[in-house]
């Protein structure tokens, strides 16, 4: 595979729900060595170390987490991400979820320059669907592709001026939708794959589709990886924890078969809060995740079966 010029980026977002820790993310994966996995694959990777929150216009409601800390972070973030999009392919290292409301702002305001249409891959657990009315905790990670697909209702964040059909959004890794996200989900064309649709068809399946689809419309990809799309078990380090999830192959097989499609031009990293780590290990599965997704592999050539 080609070698490419990756630009990480601190995202230490915390606002996006209460409970605390996010912020510890971007130093755990240094820590972790996410820029030396990379760099040994013969990448170029760069670091801009972390960035902050633009808080000129915080506005705040009642009933919303941080609402004013959130809108500042998508406005910082969608800046930086629109230009780290057009000089390379940029890692925002998380962070919660709420964080790429920015990023996939800023990449789509780039794909939109280029000609070319973005699609979103969102590996999680939750659909992260809610709209500002309909989210029962006030969390604003629950809000993330809700704002990126145009959904209405979000004044108080700067306008998402390309947002993303539904046909252009996959979701893989479900097993927790609220009521009111399974409703508006419905009303949509995003692409669904719960653990159900994974257990009975594998990751590849929904994976290889969509895949097809981004190929087939010349498009740019950005992938959204939540620590809780993985089970528990191999990743502890995560606040909402929902049992069920992938298993570390098949984690490893999407990044594997992620690679392979040459598609994936931006990334999140998501959710990690190394405060609930053990001994750093999720900080080190999501570290291997992503060298996967850029060229680690086993062999470099399919293996032949012993028959
Ligand atoms: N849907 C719930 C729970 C949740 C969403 N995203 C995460 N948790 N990580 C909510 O709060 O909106
Ligand atoms: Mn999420
Ligand atoms: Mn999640």
């Amino acid at each position: 595979m080609d070698t490419r010029d990756i630009i990480l980026i601190g995202a230490p977002v915390d606002s996006g729900k209460r409970r605390r820790g996010c912020l510890m993310g971007p130093d755990a994966y240094r820590v972790a060595g996410l820029a030396e996995a990379l760099s040994g694959l013969g990448h170029r990777v760069s670091d801009l170390g972390n960035i902050a929150p633009d808080l000129s216009d915080a506005p705040s409601d009642p009933k919303l987490w941080a609402l004013g800390e959130t809108v500042g972070w998508t406005t910082a973030l969608a800046r930086v991400a629109e230009d780290a999009a057009g000089r390379g392919m940029p890692i925002f290292m998380g962070g919660d979820h709420a964080l790429s409301m920015g990023s996939v702002a800023g990449v789509a305001v780039h794909a939109q320059r280029c000609g070319k249409p973005l699609f979103l891959l969102w590996l999680d657990a939750h659909s992260d669907f809610h709209s500002l009315e309909s989210t029962e905790t006030g969390n604003l990670h629950g809000v993330s592709v809700a704002y990126l697909a145009g959904r209405a209702g979000f004044t108080m964040f700067p306008p998402m001026t390309a947002p993303i059909p539904g046909q252009n959004i996959c979701m893989i890794g479900l097993r927790s939708v609220d009521p009111a996200e399974r409703a508006a989900l419905r009303e949509t064309e995003i692409h669904l794959a719960d653990m159900r649709h994974i257990d009975e068809y594998g990751i590849r399946t929904p994976l290889a589709d969509f895949l097809a689809r981004v190929e087939a419309a010349n498009g740019l990809l950005h992938v959204s990886l939540d620590v809780d799309f993985l089970d528990p078990d191999i990743a502890p380090a995560v606040g909402t924890t929902s049992p069920g999830g992938a298993t570390l192959r098949e984690a490893h097989l999407a990044m594997e078969i992620l690679c392979d499609s040459g598609l994936v031009s931006s990334l999140d990293l998501v959710e990690l809060n190394p405060f609930l780590d053990e001994r750093g290990r999720t900080a080190g599965v999501m570290v291997d995740l992503t060298a996967s997704l850029l060229g680690r592999r086993i062999f470099d050539r399919p293996t032949r079966s012993l028959a």
